[in-house]
């Protein structure tokens, strides 16, 4: 009889769904020794997540997220509310000491990130951050040809992650608080690119050399009964009587920086980058090679080999579906594209060798690993902010 987990997800929305499409999913493609069961999704009353529950297979729901995390059967807790909302839930799993896995930024603030970090540590409860790209096959692969030396010494990173949804129609919602999102584009978009650099390069920043961060929309019409009136700043359209409410975060932050290697870096995020959806991706320059990836064209990776004879240097385009490329045999054959929702599966199947004591495919991004993320993110804001340097070991 093959053991268990039963999973409690505490949130719903787009995160929700693609956590709850992971667990459903990762037993039918990896058949993991422990397999999850799709015991509880948490939503507040009028998120309704009696339905939530049934449209997506999870067997029952609750409008009460400390009881689903002390209920005993509950084996793992997955965290996809808004980033306000990651740090309760979080440390009540800790508390219970159970492994817990939450959506990225790990938090709103700097300071809950470490909070955070430091109980699971110290509890020793593992912890995981669904900073999904990194299971990209292409992504995956990168992280192996950097590893094996076959780009020699890195000299240059340099990543964006833009896209355009957050145009001025779009209304206001907790991404534009700072109190709910921490920062904007920022947080959200950053510290993906940030993530995934880290971890295929190995090297980590020391100083963040220059930033900007621009709020192009200031103030967004609030949809009706969205929120209280506490929460936001209201202004009234004089000539409409529309309520708006002023936008506290950024629409895009760009930023310097210096690897411990002595490597320099550039990293661009923007929400309203018209003309791209949801284009991540990075180019990473080292003296025997480059490697090249782009999100919206996620099945391939870009391999420069400057070892070859001059006339025959080229960028070469991998296709990782092979099963030779991590993950991609799991699913289909060679030259069968995936896509963004295998990332979250083949992550549900890395947090379920991790707690059945293997090691994962790829490193797995811990609590720890998510604050020190999010450190760099804290770092770059202080240098927008005071229009100077900030160097790391002082971002605490
Ligand atoms: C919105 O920007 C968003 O949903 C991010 O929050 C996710 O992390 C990213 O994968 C897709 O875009």
């Amino acid at each position: 009889m093959a053991k268990t987990i039963n999973v409690a997800l505490i949130g719903q929305g787009f995160m929700g769904r693609s956590h709850s499409n992971a667990w459903s999913q990762v037993n039918r493609f990896f058949k993991p020794e422990l397999k999850p069961v799709l015991h509880t999704v948490f939503g507040q009353e009028f998120e309704k997540p009696e339905i939530f529950a049934d449209t997506w297979g999870w067997k029952n729901s609750s409008t009460n997220w400390e009881d689903t995390i002390n209920n005993p059967e509950i084996g793992l807790v997955d965290i996809v509310t808004p980033n306000f909302m990651h740090a309760p839930p979080a440390k009540a799993a800790i508390a219970a000491g159970k492994p817990v896995a939450c959506e990225k930024p790990i938090s709103a603030t700097l300071d809950e990130a470490r909070e955070m970090a430091e109980a699971a540590e110290k509890a020793g409860v593992d912890s995981f951050v669904w900073f999904c790209y990194r299971r990209a096959p292409a992504v995956a692969l990168a992280y192996k040809i950097v590893r094996e030396g076959k780009i020699g010494d890195i000299r240059h990173i340099r990543a964006s992650y833009l896209q355009q949804w957050a145009d001025d129609s779009v209304p206001f919602a907790w991404r534009f608080k700072k109190a709910f999102a921490g920062s904007g584009a920022h947080g959200d978009l950053n510290a993906h690119i940030v993530d995934m650099t880290r971890f295929v390069s190995g090297l980590d920043i020391t100083e963040i050399c220059g930033a900007i961060t621009e709020t192009f929309v200031k103030e967004r019409v609030v949809p009706s009964g969205n929120m209280t009136d506490e929460e936001l700043r209201y202004s009234k359209d004089a000539k409409t009587g529309t309520l708006k409410a002023e936008v506290e975060v950024d629409d895009t932050t760009l930023f310097l920086c210096r690897f411990n290697n002595g490597a320099i870096g550039s990293y661009e995020a923007a929400r309203q980058a018209t003309g791209n959806f949801n284009r991540n991706g990075f180019e990473i320059n080292g003296t025997k090679g480059s490697l090249k990836f782009n999100f919206e064209d996620m099945n391939y990776l870009e391999f420069f080999d400057a070892t070859l004879p001059r006339e025959y240097q080229g960028w070469t385009k991998i296709l990782c579906t092979d099963p030779s490329h991590p993950y991609a045999g799991n699913y289909w054959p060679a030259g069968h594209l995936i896509g963004y929702e295998h990332g979250f599966t083949s992550m549900a199947y890395d947090i379920l060798l991790k707690l059945s004591g293997k090691e994962p495919t790829v490193p797995l991004p811990s609590f720890m690993d998510a604050y020190n993320t999010q450190r760099i993110l804290e770092a770059a804001l202080r240098s927008a902010e005071q229009k100077s340097w900030i160097e790391l070991k002082d971002v605490k």
